[in-house]
């Protein structure tokens, strides 16, 4: 498929001397179509349909009908479930089973579950009373209402890309916003499949808008430094952050920021040994470690080492089935990360190179799962966020320790803890600097939980009520008695 941009209702398809660039299958390396390149008065034209949409009444309806909409949109990936399987699989190369397992039923349970949501509200959502006391002249009933911001901006990655764009698209309809998205230049297809669903769901023309094309002086930038646009939920690398944040300045543009990670596992000598082995496989090679939640740093009690190292080590030789790196950039970003580690000292316990198949996947853009050892914390290797299938594993010899190794991070997204002491599964968790802490477990997500990550890993919170209070503006209603 050829993605198009999805403006006011209508798909721009092959706008006369438009700018294209190619899509390529990161599997084998093959050109497989081309995108349109949003200008920047594409992008204005979305921004301007957006808020046309709002003025001709779109986000002041009943919640009851938004989560209808919302209901009807999850139907339609429902209804288009194997082609949007092809199509995330076609852009990523992730396997298979996991698109099918993982990717697409999640946006079909985000729509769902902000439906959900709003069902059990009143019309005036968060209506809250506080009768009685004031501090002016004579008594007050105060009650505060939600309203939605407006015009709101999403960026989105590409390592999930269906996923992360529903997780925003889905609480800011709810919250009764209009879109204007834009995917990663690397990943369009679901988003493209998306933007037909919305429209056969029905949703006013504006209420969802989609440009395709790069960040960087060009869609993403005109997008969120537009003085149109009242909000912007991002996810993607810290430095995009910085940079969006930049743009949004001059507008004092608010910002949801889901950013980088650098994920620490502590495994104590009390865990079973067995499931955090398979935990940590799971944690650091699923999508070929191209998750921002993925383990890349793991710290392991001095007893239990040498045989967690040595079965880590084993099993990440024994990966059949992998996927490749997005990019051949993105590949040779992580491949030179593999020759920093030995650079700075680390011994390669498996992997470490580029893996060889005798078909056409050696034109694609794979990895080894690898696992490295002997590195001092300082090291670029254990500092610095790879986004590839690759971890570090250090020993530790107290609980304090291993707390002080974890947190030793400009990142602060996620953690992971093996333990079967219940009081250390307690104990452990607030002391670590991360917005999302697992304990015996990775990636276990209920989507009402806050979602997302302190220091350079984010501005803020997903998931229910949380990203809900993000896309809406609480105001009081004060009214003399
Ligand atoms: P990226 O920052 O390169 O790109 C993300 C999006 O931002 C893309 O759509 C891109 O076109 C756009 N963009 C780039 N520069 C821009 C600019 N100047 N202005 C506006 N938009 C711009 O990230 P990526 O390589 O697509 O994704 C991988 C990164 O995302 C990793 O760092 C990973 O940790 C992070 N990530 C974080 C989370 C989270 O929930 N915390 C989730 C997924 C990915
Ligand atoms: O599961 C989620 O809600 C979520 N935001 C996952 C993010 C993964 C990052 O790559």
């Amino acid at each position: 498929m050829n993605p198009a941009h999805y403006v006011d209702g209508t798909f721009l398809h092959d706008e006369a001397g438009a700018a294209t660039f190619p899509l390529t299958d990161p599997v084998d390396g093959t050109v497989r179509g081309k995108v349109p390149e949003a200008t920047r008065e594409t992008v204005n034209r979305a921004v301007a349909a957006a808020r046309t949409a709002l003025e001709k009444g779109w986000g002041r309806g009943s919640t009851q009908e938004r989560a209808a909409a919302l209901h009807r949109i999850a139907d339609g990936i429902q209804q288009r479930f194997a082609e949007f399987v092809d199509a995330e699989v076609a852009d990523t190369g992730k396997p298979r089973d996991l698109a099918a397992t993982v990717d697409i039923p999640r946006a079909i349970g985000n729509f769902r579950s902000y439906a959900d949501l709003l069902y059990g509200r009143p019309e005036r959502a968060h209506t809250t009373e506080i009768p009685g006391w004031s501090t002016g002249t004579g008594e007050a009933l105060n009650y505060t209402v939600r309203r939605p911001l407006g015009v709101v901006a999403i960026i989105s990655p590409w390592n999930l890309p269906l996923l992360l764009l529903t997780w925003k698209v889905a609480p800011a309809l709810a919250a009764g916003n209009a879109v204007v998205a834009k995917p990663s230049e690397e990943t369009p297809s679901t988003a493209t499949l998306l933007a037909e669903v919305i429209h056969a769901a029905g949703l006013p023309a504006g209420a969802f808008n989609l440009v395709h094309g790069h960040g960087t002086d060009a869609a993403g930038a005109f997008l969120t430094s537009h003085p149109g646009v009242d909000a912007i939920a991002f996810t993607g690398e810290s430095a995009t952050g910085s940079a969006i944040m930049r743009g949004a300045a001059a507008h004092l543009t608010p910002v949801s920021f889901e950013l980088g990670g650098k994920n620490a596992a502590l495994v104590f000598a009390d865990a079973d040994l067995q499931a955090a082995v398979e935990g940590t496989v799971r944690s650091a090679f699923t999508h070929s470690g191209q998750i921002c939640l993925c383990t890349e740093r793991v710290y392991v009690e001095r007893p239990v080492y040498e045989e967690f190292t040595a079965a880590l080590a084993e099993r990440a030789r024994a990966l059949t089935g992998y996927g490749p790196m997005i990019s051949a950039a993105h590949r040779d970003k992580v491949l030179s990360y593999y020759r920093l580690a030995v650079e700075e000292g680390a011994t390669v316990l498996a992997g470490g190179g580029v893996p060889h198949f005798g078909d056409a996947r050696d034109g694609g853009f794979h990895v080894e799962p690898t696992v490295l050892t002997g590195l001092p914390q300082h090291a670029r290797t254990v500092q610095e966020e790879i986004f590839g299938p690759v971890c570090h594993v250090a020993p530790f010899d107290t609980e304090d320790e291993a707390i002080a190794l974890a947190n030793d991070s400009r990142y602060g997204l996620a953690a992971t803890v093996w333990t079967r002491d219940l009081s250390r599964a307690h104990r452990v968790p607030p002391r670590l600097e991360n917005g999302i802490v697992w304990v015996n477990c990775w990636n276990l997500r209920d989507l009402r939980t806050p979602f997302g990550g302190i220091k350079d890993s984010g501005i803020g919170r997903e998931g229910g009520e949380y990203s809900l209070d993000f896309f809406s503006e609480p105001v009081n209603v004060c009214v003399r008695i």
